[in-house]
């Protein structure tokens, strides 16, 4: 089998290429290439060395199908260190994004070189991990402490140019890469640049307390993760001490993070993601519609984040309201919503007005004949529903999309109001629409293959993270927060009250508990819905008997102050002894005996009811695949990815 690295000489220039697709990662076949390609390089003419990438990116890291595996040789720490050591100057010319290993490859380069679209970054954290070749120890040589912190904790990649500043690029080419690249070469031969080993460069000064200002942040921000607490570890070892103790230390909590649990779980979700877009029985083949032109129908809050997904895409939106004081309050929030974007610095001013110019609005449905998507977005009332369907059937060019972003309603019968239901699906966002990166993408009995396809190519586009669902009550998601939403009530009537079980779900790792999320999303919500339904349909009284009191009572949640909690100005939430005594009077009622309930109880009450549910929908086919529900979960859900999600979490328990 030949090598997917391939060396040659160009004049005086030994160039390395990387051809490993989808993204050159370093497998196994990819370290043996390189070192190769090093000790040949070290015999022949060559003055210096240059490391370029075929296809769409240079080295994104370590192979991650490979982890897991007995590792094999050459192991990448000791290539990099391999590397540095060259004898002749050695340049990386980078394109795409540089990851990972692949940056630590790139660190360990006597000078980098980049296109200015790329980006470069150590990502590592997002697999539970640390950048385990080096990069603890040469990021904060070449960039500073607290540039390295943020780089390696956060996980984000940055833009070539900003990489320069940080020093961590020395050169942006424009045009092409490879003539680019070896005319910088060519200029350091010619300059008499000298070697410079990352490892042999001193950590800049700073200030010793950003250690544990980091440590107490991210104890925050990264609530119960390993990971990003021992980068910082490993950071303030390189202050300390020489290279190759710092990287000594680096390899040891590396390979403790690799064995434990948080690495494992985020690994199976990065893996978990990536099939949640690939559906099984649809031909590879299928061409996708065009959608050069969307048109939300509704313009709420959901409405609303809905077009402003679109527009941030760069696809132009048109709002659409019953009368134009609708359309002017929609379009309010969507401009308030941008204007906040700006003040948090999510995006400049000029990128907010440029993705605001492409939502218009109209009170006039005759505007959609020539639309190839058009979203519904209105409440949730199962006739205006089929009664707007049944106009963009008159209205909507042949082709067209025709989708619902219903939470809960049967698509067939939506799809049924149409006379083309093969157009027809669920496009199911999560609130704040702009902001929540899962997409449930509901397939209706008659949706058609392209239909289905072009959506999922969609998904990625507007940056969403989409999950295939067939039609039941409340797809994936909202039929899992069901039974979860009922335990949580009998918890509370069996002994706990709503701060202990928000605070172990917390400590679990759940972004919110679930009574304030209830009290968050309004407690009249659920309240109205269970009024339309039968006592057999609504199940056992204690799953709903006390949410049904507060709501009596006045108490609807953050929005009128009170809820489960009390809230003040700031919507900051306290315990409140009312709550606790309407919960005892509904046990008494109900003849449950209140008793000390466990944290450990609550979590696997409450996690054990969504796995029950999520194993009948894997089993009646409502999603594909178990990890599938592990990525609505963790995306929509607020389930800690650091668990792998409900599904993950429970094959990892046994059994029992
Ligand atoms: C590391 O480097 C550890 C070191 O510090 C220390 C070692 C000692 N390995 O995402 P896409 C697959 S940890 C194996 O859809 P995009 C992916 O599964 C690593 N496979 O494309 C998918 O396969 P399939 C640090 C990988 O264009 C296909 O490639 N690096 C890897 O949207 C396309 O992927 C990272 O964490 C990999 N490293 O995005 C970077 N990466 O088609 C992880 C991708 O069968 N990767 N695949 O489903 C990414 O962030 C994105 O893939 C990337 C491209 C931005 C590169």
């Amino acid at each position: 089998m030949s090598s997917p690295v391939n060396y040659t000489l160009t004049g005086n220039i030994g160039v390395i290429r990387v051809d490993n697709p989808p993204v050159n990662a370093l497998s196994h076949a990819v370290r043996e290439g390189l070192l190769d390609a090093f000790e040949t390089a070290a015999g022949d003419a060559s003055e210096a060395l240059l490391l370029i990438c075929e296809g769409r990116t240079f080295i994104a890291g370590a192979d991650i199908s490979e982890f897991g595996q007995p590792p094999r040789e050459p192991f990448l720490p000791d290539l990099c260190d391999r590397m540095e050591v060259s004898a002749k100057l050695f340049v990386a010319a980078i394109h795409g994004t540089a990851l990972g290993g692949g940056f630590e490859v790139a660190l360990s380069a006597d000078y980098r070189c980049a296109s200015p679209s790329a980006r470069v970054g150590l990502p590592e954290v997002k697999l539970g991990l640390l950048p385990g070749a080096g990069g603890t120890q040469r990021t904060p040589r070449l960039a500073g402490v607290e540039a390295a912190l943020q780089l390696m904790t956060s996980g984000a990649p940055i833009a070539a140019p900003m990489a320069g500043e940080t020093g961590l690029v020395d050169e942006i080419i424009d045009g092409d890469l490879l003539e680019g690249a070896l005319d910088y070469v060519r200029k350091l031969l010619a300059d008499g640049a000298p070697q410079r080993r990352t490892s042999a460069l001193a950590v800049p000064e700073h200030d010793p307390a950003i250690f544990d200002r980091f440590r107490a942040t991210l104890a925050g921000k990264a609530r119960g993760q390993v990971a990003p607490q021992a980068i910082v570890d490993c950071v303030e070892k390189a202050a300390a001490t020489p290279y190759e103790d710092g990287a000594a230390y680096e390899r040891q909590r590396f390979t403790e993070l690799m064995n434990g649990g948080q690495s494992k779980a985020l690994r199976h979700f990065f893996f978990a993601e990536r099939a949640a877009a690939k559906i099984d029985d649809l031909p590879k083949d299928v061409a996708v519609r065009p959608v050069d032109s969307v048109a939300v129908i509704g313009g709420g809050t959901m409405g609303g984040g809905i077009a402003m997904t679109f527009a941030n895409a760069g696809i132009p939106v048109t709002l659409v309201e019953i009368d134009d004081d609708a359309l002017e309050r929609g379009l309010a929030i969507i401009d308030g919503n941008y204007a906040g974007s700006v003040k948090r610095g999510k995006l400049s001013e000029d990128k907010a007005a440029a993705c605001r110019a492409l939502i218009t609005g109209a009170t006039d449905y005759a505007q959609l004949a020539d639309v190839d998507l058009v979203i519904e977005a209105v409440f949730e009332d199962p006739n205006l529903k089929k009664e707007i369907f049944a106009k963009l059937d008159a209205v909507c060019k042949d082709g067209a999309i025709l989708a619902t972003n219903t939470s809960y309603q049967d698509v067939n019968a939506i799809a049924a109001a149409t006379g083309r239901p093969q157009d027809v699906l669920g496009l199911h966002f999560f609130s704040p629409a702009h902001i929540m990166k899962l997409l449930e993408v509901v397939r209706g009995a008659a949706t058609a293959d392209d239909v289905l396809a072009t959506c999922m190519q969609l998904a990625k586009r507007i940056r969403k993270v989409p999950v295939v669902a067939g039609v039941c009550y409340g797809f994936i998601g909202n039929r899992m927060l069901q039974p979860y939403a009922a335990q949580t009530q009998l918890l509370l009537l069996e002994g706990a009250t709503p701060e202990q079980v928000d605070t172990a779900m917390e400590d679990f790792g759940m972004a919110m508990g679930p009574l304030r999320v209830f009290d968050l999303a309004g407690l009249d919500v659920g309240y109205k819905a269970r009024q339309s339904l039968s006592d057999e349909q609504k199940g056992d009284p204690g799953s709903y008997r006390v949410p049904d009191q507060l709501v009596e009572a006045g108490r609807l949640g953050q929005k009128s102050g009170s809820g489960f909690y009390s809230y003040d100005e700031n919507r900051r939430p306290t315990p409140d002894p009312e709550v606790h005594r309407i919960i005892e009077a509904a046990a008494a009622d109900l003849g449950v005996e209140r008793r000390t309930v466990s944290d450990d109880e609550i979590v696997d009450r409450l996690v054990g009811a969504l796995v029950d549910e999520g194993r009948k929908i894997v089993d009646e086919g409502i999603a594909q695949r178990a990890s599938d529900i592990d990525v609505v979960y963790v995306y929509g859900y607020g389930f800690p990815a650091f668990r792998g999600g409900p599904m993950f979490y429970a094959d990892n328990q046994g059994t029992a």
